[in-house]
């Protein structure tokens, strides 16, 4: 088994607010990246922006500003809610990039010279929103079919990439290769709304305006922002430069995650694309679902959105990361409300996860003055939760695997949730007042070795919580890693300090009066 791992995100567009729909492929891919890198693997997680195009133009032209400027900084915003997030990205690409930009002339030559891409006249609709091309049978209503948008007509000279030729080998990819394209609704849509209806070569240059990548060879024309776009997984990586050391040792990408609206252009353009530059395809393409507000997808251009800032700076970071990970069950649509918001805070992570830790650390204070015991006398009932911190790491690592970070957490907390059960069903401060320390010492090994290994774990998905739980059991480092996923190998010994609570409670009705006025 390959020991890399090579996962991206889309590359953003840097044209309006910055939301929490926004964050959410980000915060998933980061929770990926960060296990596989628990696990020993070379991770080398992408993300960046995706800055051409008539889309940007425009809004550069509305803001007064050159597209560049407005480019860097809107950039400059991504970055700090990347920063604030913590998102642990190897690599940030800009397709304004120089080296970027050279490589999409030298691929775009590349495949006009080898016929691929042939030049002829595009009449169509265009929705600027999407950045997409449209036949009339395509449009909803006369309306964008992706966006419901309004179209525009467009004719222009363009370049054309021989998409038509591929249509056989997609189909036969994307039938033969279930890994290739999840889950499975999206491989049915595609198949069966694109692939099988006949494939028509695309569009892949504009001259009606500037902001692109100048075709090198015919400089009125923009190379089309979507094939722009998609090389980023490669030019990343050097693929076109003078260094391939990393395009040699990370592609194929193991992971392309996106959502759902624009799993087309990477299960069918971007494959294409490979295929016809003779390299390797990506091992798997995953569209997720939408994180809604009010019914409808947050989104930048509908103004339909909820900052991630401003519930970053009130509730912390890892309960913004855990609410992500946690709430859309995956592959599916899921919805935000302030409420689910501070429900999940409350119930997850002030109650369940928050007491625990607060209550173990506190008894061993009270009753081995702060130095945890080791077991010394065992009943059956600890055994149940044995069991379960003891199957935990590899039920977790199955969801991982499958991409399905809230069926991980959920599993997390079974142990979080027997924990806090086991304490009610020993009851220590009762051990404690018949003087059966021996008992009481096997109870709070037994809770603080729990926590341990929920805290491990949770290194994955949160980035502030696992240190503060590890500094106030007294977990040294070589005990916080995947390597230590077997109960009882936290020797007894070590010391607890008080825990400030991890995850204050909140007063729902109250926050909500002051968040929604
Ligand atoms: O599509 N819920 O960029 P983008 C879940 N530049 N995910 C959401 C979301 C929501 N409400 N809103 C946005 C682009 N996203 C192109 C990609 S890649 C070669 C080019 C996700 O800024 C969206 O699904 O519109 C996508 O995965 C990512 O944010 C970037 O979207």
């Amino acid at each position: 088994m390959s020991d890399k791992y090579y996962i991206t995100t889309p590359i953003y567009y840097p044209s309006g607010t910055w939301h929490l729909g926004t964050c959410y492929t980000t915060v998933i891919c980061d929770a990926l990246a960060r296990f596989k890198r628990l696990e020993g693997k070379d991770v080398f997680y992408l993300t960046g922006t995706d800055e051409h195009g008539q889309k940007i133009e425009k809004k550069a032209q509305e803001a007064g500003i050159s597209p560049k400027q407005f480019v860097d900084k809107q950039v400059d915003g991504l970055i700090k809610v990347w920063d604030m997030l913590n998102i642990s990205y190897d690599k940030f690409i800009r397709t304004t990039d120089d080296y970027h930009e050279q490589a999409v002339q030298k691929i775009f030559r590349r495949l006009y010279d080898q016929g691929d891409i042939y030049k002829g006249y595009y009449e169509g609709w265009y929705c600027t929103s999407c950045e997409s091309f449209f036949t009339d049978t395509q449009l909803v209503d006369g309306k964008c079919p992706d966006c419901g948008r309004e179209v525009n007509r467009t004719k222009e000279e363009s370049y054309f990439f021989r998409l038509s030729k591929y249509q056989d080998r997609l189909i036969q990819l994307i039938e033969e290769n279930e890994e290739f394209l999840q889950p499975k609704s999206r491989r049915n849509e595609m198949l069966n709304n694109f692939l099988k209806k006949g494939l028509e070569d695309i569009a892949v240059s504009r001259t009606s305006f500037t902001w692109g990548v100048p075709v090198d060879f015919d400089p009125k024309h923009v190379v089309y922002v979507w094939i722009d776009a998609l090389t980023n997984y490669i030019t990343a990586l050097g693929y076109g430069s003078d260094d391939t050391t990393l395009f040699d040792r990370y592609w194929p990408a193991d992971l392309h995650l996106m959502g759902k609206e624009i799993v087309r252009f990477h299960s069918i353009i971007w494959p294409a694309m490979l295929m016809a530059l003779d390299i390797p395809l990506p091992k798997q393409v995953y569209g997720h679902g939408w994180l809604l507000l009010g019914g409808d997808k947050m989104s930048k251009s509908k103004g339909n959105v909820i900052g991630p800032m401003e519930l970053v700076e009130r509730y912390g970071v890892d309960a913004v990361r855990y609410f992500l990970l946690r709430e859309v069950p995956f592959g599916s649509d899921g919805s935000y409300t302030n409420r689910s918001l501070l429900t999940r805070i409350n119930v997850d992570l002030a109650n369940d996860l928050g007491n625990l830790v607060s209550r173990s650390v506190a008894m061993v204070l009270k009753y081995f003055d702060g130095v945890v015991p080791s077991v010394d006398k065992v009943e059956d009932i600890d055994n149940d939760l044995i069991s379960i911190a003891n199957d935990m790491f590899a039920t977790v690592k199955d969801y991982m695997d499958k991409l399905d970070a809230p069926s991980a957490l959920v599993e997390i907390w079974k142990l979080v949730q027997r924990a806090n059960k086991y304490i009610d069903e020993t009851m220590p401060w009762t051990l404690a007042k018949e003087g059966d320390t021996s008992r009481l010492a096997t109870v709070m090994y037994n809770l603080i070795e729990s926590i341990r290994m929920v805290a491990v774990l949770l290194r994955a998905y949160m980035v502030e919580t696992p240190d503060k739980i590890f500094d106030s059991i007294g977990v040294p480092e070589q005990l916080r890693g995947f390597d230590s996923m077997t109960f009882g190998t936290m020797p007894a010994g070590y010391s607890v300090v008080k825990c400030p609570p991890l995850f204050p409670r909140i007063d729902i009705d109250k926050d909500l009066m002051e968040i929604e006025g």
